[in-house]
């Protein structure tokens, strides 16, 4: 068995940002063009009218300032909410491969290496570009890999059940260097007119190598990996390839993320406390004397109460890292862009978690300690 390292990571951010008051202005005219031109159904009492959004709620509920997304217009668009993305034909990259080789180039720069040095490339992310080719095939030929990619998708979690394939397959000797590619155009699958959500989500991609610990000096050893699922109908997305086949569906809209936030809130935030404490204690690590933790980055009053639990006290901003005021939730990216913004201050020896969670449930748990 070979020990396996995080060898770099690499971010993607696009070049277009929306802030909480912008997205308020478009959803609330949304909401009043919506109840102008249903006020006879809804006086009649057949269809409800819809509430205003507030800057000062989503601040407070969830901590998110303002996000990246692929494209403004049509997200802030009241006739249009949601993003313009145009198709492109099978010769071009597609849109997720794109954000994902930029992302990628980041990490192997930062890596010193050549591309084709890495064996396999996972394409890890909650929404995939389309059913096949795999996005990680897509992304291994424009890099230039050899050897072999698949796509994963486990939700929020991906990134950490990435890591975890690619450490596996350093210890069997499967590869020696594999690249996971966080690409979440998150925009694409949310509902920009729905009031509990509109908020939550932003567009990025990260990467990461892992690399065999023999093949390099630098780097993060990683101490343990442990993934978790129990199920839950509490955040889904029904959108699927059977979806035009249910009889009755002919000119349904795309089923988007909905999700019960309070419910998941509040049975998710003892089940990763356990888990991470749990999991430290079989490596032998004190969670206690952690320097940081990178969390999954979907609430910031979820990340407090789960770095209070793990910690044993109120975690400092510098231990707790929070992204999620300036990305939003970018799904399985959120954690890995925690760990890439802030982990350069770590000196040799020092221990932190990466550790995301969300739909399914899923967790991951990835220890890792500055060479
Ligand atoms: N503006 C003003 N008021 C609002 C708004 C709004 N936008 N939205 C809701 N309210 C009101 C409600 O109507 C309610 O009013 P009342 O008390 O009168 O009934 C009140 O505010 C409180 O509403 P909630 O109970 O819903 O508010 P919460 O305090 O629970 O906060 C959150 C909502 C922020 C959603 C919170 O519950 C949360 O963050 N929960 C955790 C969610 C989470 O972690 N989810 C993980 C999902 S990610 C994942 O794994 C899937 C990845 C897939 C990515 C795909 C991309 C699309």
């Amino acid at each position: 068995m070979h020990a396996a390292v995080i060898a770099a990571t690499g971010l993607f951010t696009p070049a277009e940002r929306v802030t909480n008051a912008e997205l308020v202005e478009a959803f609330n005219a949304y909401v009043e063009l919506f109840n102008t031109r249903n006020a006879g159904e809804i006086a009649s009492g057949s269809v409800q009218a819809l509430a205003p959004s507030s800057v000062e709620f989503i601040e407070k509920a969830s901590g998110i300032k303002s996000r990246y997304v692929m494209n403004r217009s049509g997200v802030v668009d009241p006739e249009v909410m949601h993003p313009l993305i145009p198709e492109r034909s099978n010769d071009e990259l597609s849109i997720m491969a794109e954000i994902g080789v930029a992302a990628a180039k980041d990490a192997i720069a930062r890596w010193g290496k050549d591309a084709s040095q890495i064996d396999a490339v996972v394409c890890a992310a909650s929404n995939m570009q389309r059913a096949y080719p795999a996005m990680a095939v897509e992304i291994q030929q424009a890099l230039g890999i050899e050897g072999f990619g698949f796509d994963m998708n486990v939700a929020c979690s991906s990134a950490t059940f990435g890591i975890k394939t690619a450490a596996d397959y350093i210890a069997t000797g499967s590869a020696r260097a594999v690249l996971v590619v966080n690409p979440e155009i998150t925009s694409g699958h949310l509902n920009f007119c729905d009031r509990d959500s509109h908020f939550i989500f932003g567009d990025v991609a990260t990467a990461v190598i892992v690399e065999r610990a023999d093949d390099t000096t630098g780097g993060w050893d990683i101490l343990g990996t442990r993934l978790k699922t129990v199920f839950s109908n509490n955040i889904r997305n029904n959108f699927g390839f059977l979806n035009r086949t249910a009889p009755g569906s002919e000119g349904a809209v795309d089923k988007l993320f909905v999700q019960e936030g309070r419910k998941v809130f509040r049975e998710v935030v003892p089940m990763v406390s356990e888990m991470i404490v749990a999991h430290a204690a079989d490596l032998g690590i004190d969670p206690t004397a952690l320097k940081r933790l990178w969390l999954h980055q979907a609430n910031i009053n979820m990340n407090d109460l789960i770095g209070r639990r793990v910690l044993g006290r109120d975690p400092t901003p510098q231990e707790n890292v929070i992204i999620l005021d300036e990305f939003a939730n970018t799904s399985s990216a959120g954690s890995i862009i925690a760990f890439h913004r802030a982990s350069d201050d770590f000196a040799s020896g020092e221990t932190g978690l990466i550790c995301s969670f969300g739909a399914g449930y899923s967790a991951g748990t990835v220890f890792v300690r500055r060479r």
